[in-house]
């Protein structure tokens, strides 16, 4: 069959194109009809060609813009791992949306795949140094919290929504008072009638400083201001004047242009990146988008702190995957400052040394139900899970520090020491797809 283009060559197999001046994404296809038709496809669509050869595309222009397939490792007939070479002048460099528009946009409808999922996304130096990046990173954070050598520890005012504004003030002072460092709205609190945020702000961040006077510890207070722009804005205004000192976004839901916007404005407040709707898409391994290229877009936007994955938790993800991202969020990247990772869903205190053992010290471990759902109530959940975090840096048993240490105990009779994995499928299972991309030698993303 002809290539998707009669004029034109998106196939240059094993040629080099310069990294410093190429974005190379790779992607995993699996094609409907002849492998190397889709890649052209999904090289075409993803740069500058379409289903046919146009008038308006001359020889320089597809020169100067087409995208380049140079790699190509089949799994089997239908399904390969390429990379693919785009040219910088194809970007936006400092265009988050426009990124996506470009390797992660049209090409997931294309009719020539089947499945598709962009793995990863290699960028040149110059195209990172033209985003702001995060304005505090991992360690803007600790030297706001003055904590340095141990994972923050985090909570989640549970129930997700209901609670009025007092309430959830005085919720967030007992987690502080018990010994957390962050306490954080949940993913869809917003502006409800039960809690409406400006009452939030003023009363929560009262309930910091009460509780920041008692236990001599600098405390953070991350206020979702998830919603419109025009409302975003002036909510995040108003958790700088009241002296706040953190906003989370859901980075997703919101999208990248908010998160671009917000941290544009340089309101000195950390930035939390909550993801709430990446499993839409990165949860398939054979179709959709990586949470490593999601978080390599947060990076860039501005995000201090970003929720990765926990291993043991309620929420898929593999140890090799959690770890990768995490390493690359820490890791240095043409100087931007790194995101600290966050550890969040379906943990309880006896998970701690396991999460701790795989993920190590950089890292904030957040417990929602882990905490309020403890027997005694907040102030006791939150210092089982301070209790565990001490064990864990002090190399004790749990079990054994639990002996002198009662909210421990309660927290291990109720949820047990160690990884009880949460009930459902392991989705970090290898599937069949999995194992082709492992026997090539493959890493997973
Ligand atoms: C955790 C959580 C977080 C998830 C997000 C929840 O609560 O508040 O939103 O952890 O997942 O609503 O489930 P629990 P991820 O501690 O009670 O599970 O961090 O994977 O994005
Ligand atoms: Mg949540």
């Amino acid at each position: 069959m002809a290539g998707y283009s009669k004029k034109y060559r998106y196939l240059f197999l094993g040629e080099q194109f310069d990294p410093s001046t190429h974005v190379i994404v790779t992607f995993y296809v699996e094609s409907t009809g002849e492998l190397e038709r889709s890649v052209e496809a999904v090289a075409a669509e993803s740069s500058i060609g379409t289903w046919t050869d146009t008038e308006g595309l001359s020889e320089d222009l597809f020169n100067r813009l087409s995208a380049k397939v140079f790699d190509l490792k089949k799994l089997d007939e239908k399904t390969a791992i390429i990379k693919i070479a785009y040219p910088l002048a194809l970007f936006e460099t400092d265009n988050i949306p426009q990124i996506f528009a470009d390797v992660a946009g049209n090409v997931f409808g294309m009719r020539e795949v089947k499945n598709l999922r962009v793995r990863d996304i290699e960028l040149p130096e110059s195209f990172v140094t033209a985003n702001k990046g995060p304005a505090f990173g991992a360690n803007g954070v600790r030297e706001t919290l003055k904590i340095y050598d141990r994972p923050l520890l985090g909570t989640i005012i549970k129930p997700k929504v209901g609670l009025p504004t007092k309430e959830h003030a005085r919720i967030a002072y007992e987690a502080w008072v018990g010994g957390v460092d962050i306490v954080k709205d949940d993913e869809n609190l917003t502006d409800q009638d039960f809690n409406p945020f400006y009452e939030r702000i003023t009363r929560t961040l009262e309930a910091r400083r009460k509780a920041e006077e008692e236990t001599g510890e600098k405390k953070l207070y991350c206020p979702n201001i998830s919603s419109r722009l025009s409302e975003m804005y002036p909510r995040a205004k108003f958790v700088a004047e009241m002296g706040g000192r953190a906003i989370m976004i859901d980075i997703v839901t919101v999208g990248f242009s908010g998160v671009q916007f917000i941290r544009d404005q340089q309101l000195g407040l950390i930035i939390h990146g909550h993801r709430a709707m990446h499993g839409a898409f990165t949860h398939s391994d054979r179709h959709g988008i990586s949470m490593l290229f999601v978080a390599k877009m947060a990076r860039l936007a501005g995000i201090d702190q970003l929720h990765t994955g926990t291993v043991v938790g309620k929420m898929e993800g593999t140890k090799e995957e959690v770890t990768k991202i995490n390493n690359f969020l820490l890791g240095d990247w043409f100087g931007l400052k790194p995101t600290l990772p966050i550890a969040s869903g379906g943990l309880h205190p006896g998970l701690l040394p396991e999460l701790i053992g795989m993920l190590g010290k950089d890292v904030i471990i957040n417990l929602g139900g882990g905490i309020h759902g403890h027997p005694g109530g907040v102030t006791q959940g939150a210092k089982a899970a301070r209790q565990a975090l001490d064990a864990v840096m002090k190399g004790v048993d749990l079990t054994e520090y639990s002996k002198d240490h009662k909210e421990l105990a309660e927290a291990i009779e109720v949820w047990g020491a160690g990884s009880a994995k949460m009930e459902g499928e392991d989705k970090g299972g290898a599937t069949y797809k999995h194992a082709l991309v492992l026997s090539k030698g493959l890493d997973l993303a």
